[in-house]
């Protein structure tokens, strides 16, 4: 046998127990290779006629985040990108918010600064400022410290770790979402080990909400049922329920012990107020039961790259509150250890700094006020064009999206014939629009419906 000629030789020689054992272990390993490379059936991943992946069949583009793929393709000079919703400028450049390079510009002179690890839970007080921006400076769910605030990946990330908590342990695992709702909702809960219902949000017939439908199907949904809820500027319908609506939703689901579960990832884009646009969320956190919200920094600081969101969850009492904390660190560590330290700190340098905190809210209100604007130039444009239909749900939607019912072969038409990029359920991202695309969309758009109905 080769290792033994091999070992025996190298003891003869005289050499230590310890290089004895190093040279018998070199021997194995090199009698395991010559074994595996006289063996008819060896493949290798780097041999090049048969990948161990051969089998794999290439996956669909992700229906959103796909669109910019394709987007970027097309060398026309009028393409238009309303697909993600990404602000931009009227020029249609991404915008930096000013506050936010105030604030960069600060960490970077800031020679104290390290780059250590955070905590698995992220940066206190990033956690303490995103709570208040939620739940309002003087909540009593934050008065009482009965609730833990965990810093995690934007809105994703944060829904993501709410639903593996509810899986591990809460005793329902059935969540319930609107339809329709963000096409990544019913992945992030699925993955996360729910199970995943819809139910009735949205009436195609009059574009509003089906507010009927929502209290029948939330009235059948079995007790203790999780339900998300888009707490403002639902996507992709622009439609939310009014304050009188979501306190008959809040009374309901209370009856039922059902359990809120609030994606806010458009806070102050609704209203262009941040209070207002956190007056559900408040509303439920007032009654004084349990409840979860996942908060995202993407597009009301414009840090989309950044990633940075955070999931709270609101208990009876502070200890309650410590003892789930103590496990979301147990889901947080093994997804991604510990979250990042930038776009935390420049959240937490902004909500801490009143006059930053005053510029931001003036920033985002801009934003907020161009989106609106879009909606009334593109039902102008609609209505002398004599546009056939009635589109004054442009108008009367809000956030970041118009739902505008065109069908897909439509849209397929809009990008084909004028290059114009968007979800195939018709969705466009308002925020991606300027008075100079308004005129070409709205030939986009009366074509479409003209010619494809
Ligand atoms: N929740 C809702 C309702 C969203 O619309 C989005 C983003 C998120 C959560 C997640 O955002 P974040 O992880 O970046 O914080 N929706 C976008 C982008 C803007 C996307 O699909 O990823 C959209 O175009 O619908």
């Amino acid at each position: 046998m080769a290792s033994k000629s091999f070992s025996s030789s190298s003891s003869s020689s005289g050499c230590s127990p310890a290089s004895d054992r190093r040279i018998s272990v070199l021997a194995r390993h090199l009698v395991a290779e010559n074994a595996l490379s006289s063996s008819p059936i060896y493949a290798s991943p780097t041999s090049s006629a048969n990948s161990v992946f051969a089998h794999i069949a290439r996956g669909p583009e992700d229906p959103i985040l796909g669109v910019t793929v394709a987007y970027n393709k097309d060398p026309s000079p009028v393409k238009l990108n309303l697909g993600v919703g990404a602000y931009r400028t009227e020029e249609g450049k991404p915008l930096v918010l000013n506050v936010v390079r105030k604030a960069e510009h600060m960490l970077v002179n800031d020679r104290s600064r390290v780059k250590e690890y955070l905590p698995i839970v992220g940066l206190a007080d990033f956690n303490k400022l995103s709570a208040k921006l939620i739940f309002g400076a003087d909540s009593p769910v934050i008065r009482e410290n009965r609730i833990t605030t965990v810093q995690c990946l934007s809105g994703t990330g944060s829904l993501r770790v709410g639903g593996e908590f509810l899986a591990k342990h809460y005793h329902q695992r059935t969540i319930y979402i609107p339809l329709p709702t963000w096409g990544n909702h019913p992945k992030v809960f699925t993955l996360a080990g729910l199970s995943v219902k819809t139910y009735r949000y949205y009436d195609p017939a009059t574009r509003g909400l089906n507010f009927q439908g929502l209290m029948e199907d939330l009235g059948s949904a079995p007790s203790g049922a999780i339900i998300l809820l888009h707490a403002c500027a639902h996507n992709p319908t622009g439609v939310d329920p009014t304050p009188q609506q979501w306190e008959q939703i809040r009374r309901l689901m209370r009856s039922k012990a059902l359990m809120p579960f609030f994606d806010s990832a458009y806070q102050g884009f609704a209203s262009g107020s941040l209070d207002e646009d956190a007056q559900p969320v408040r509303m439920f956190a007032a009654d004084g039961g349990e409840l979860l919200v996942a908060q995202s920094y993407a597009k009301n600081m414009g840090l989309y790259g950044e990633r940075v969101g955070a999931l709270s969850i609101v208990c009876k009492d502070a200890d309650v509150a410590g003892r789930v904390e103590s496990q979301l660190k147990l889901v947080i560590r093994p997804m991604y250890s510990n979250p990042p330290i930038h776009g935390a700190s420049i959240v937490a340098a902004i909500l801490k700094d009143g006059n930053l905190y005053n510029e931001w809210t003036i920033e985002l209100k801009a934003m907020a006020d161009r989106i609106i604007s879009m909606r009334k130039q593109l039902f102008d444009a609609l209505h002398a064009r004599g546009t056939p239909g009635d589109w004054s749900h442009i108008i009367k939607q809000i956030g970041m999206f118009t739902f505008t019912g065109l069908n897909s072969e439509q849209v397929a038409f809009m990008t084909r014939e004028y290059h114009i990029y968007m979800t195939s359920d018709g969705r466009i991202s308002m925020a991606g629009l300027s008075s100079k695309t308004v005129p070409h969309l709205a030939d986009a758009i009366h074509a479409a419906v003209t010619r494809m109905k």
